[in-house]
């Protein structure tokens, strides 16, 4: 089966949206293969974002994922990459369609609630990123 990385990102765990986000996960079929909460390390962040260390957003990026505690949880499902992003709506929770995740809990562009792995590499090498070999499949 397909996976994806979903992060309960900052924002979204201050404002109590964890149950939400979870419930809508859950709704829409994905089964939940393993899930943390946990702190990034300055380091964490880096690694898992080195894709962008060259965009201008880079340091606030790192400086938003680790100023606060997030839910990591790797997610399994038929096109899970894309049924994710097609959950969760627009990088930008202003021009997200109404009813997606970032629309209706997204603050900024950079605070946006949630992440989607973009590919299906990217979703294998985002969970293994947390979770290598310990996921639980009922
Ligand atoms: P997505 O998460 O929709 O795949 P990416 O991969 O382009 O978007 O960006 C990764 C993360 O970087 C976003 N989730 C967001 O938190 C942050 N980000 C993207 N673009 C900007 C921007 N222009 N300014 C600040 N932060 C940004």
């Amino acid at each position: 089966m397909e996976r994806t990385l979903c992060i309960i990102k900052p924002d979204a765990v201050k404002e109590n949206h964890i149950g939400d986000i979870i419930h809508i996960i859950e709704r829409e079929g994905f089964l939940i293969g393993a899930m943390e909460m946990l702190q990034l390390t300055k380091q964490q962040a880096e690694n898992f974002y080195a894709i962008h260390k060259e965009r201008p957003f880079f340091q606030s990026l790192v400086q938003y994922m680790t100023s606060g505690p997030v839910v990591v949880l790797a997610l399994f499902r038929e096109n899970a990459v894309t049924h994710w992003r097609n959950v969760i709506g627009s990088t930008n929770p202003m021009e997200a369609d109404y009813g997606t995740i970032r629309r209706m809990f997204g603050k900024s562009i950079e605070a946006n609630a949630v992440h989607g792995s973009d590919s299906i590499e990217n979703g294998e090498k985002e969970t293994d990123f947390f979770f290598k070999g310990t996921y639980l499949l009922r």
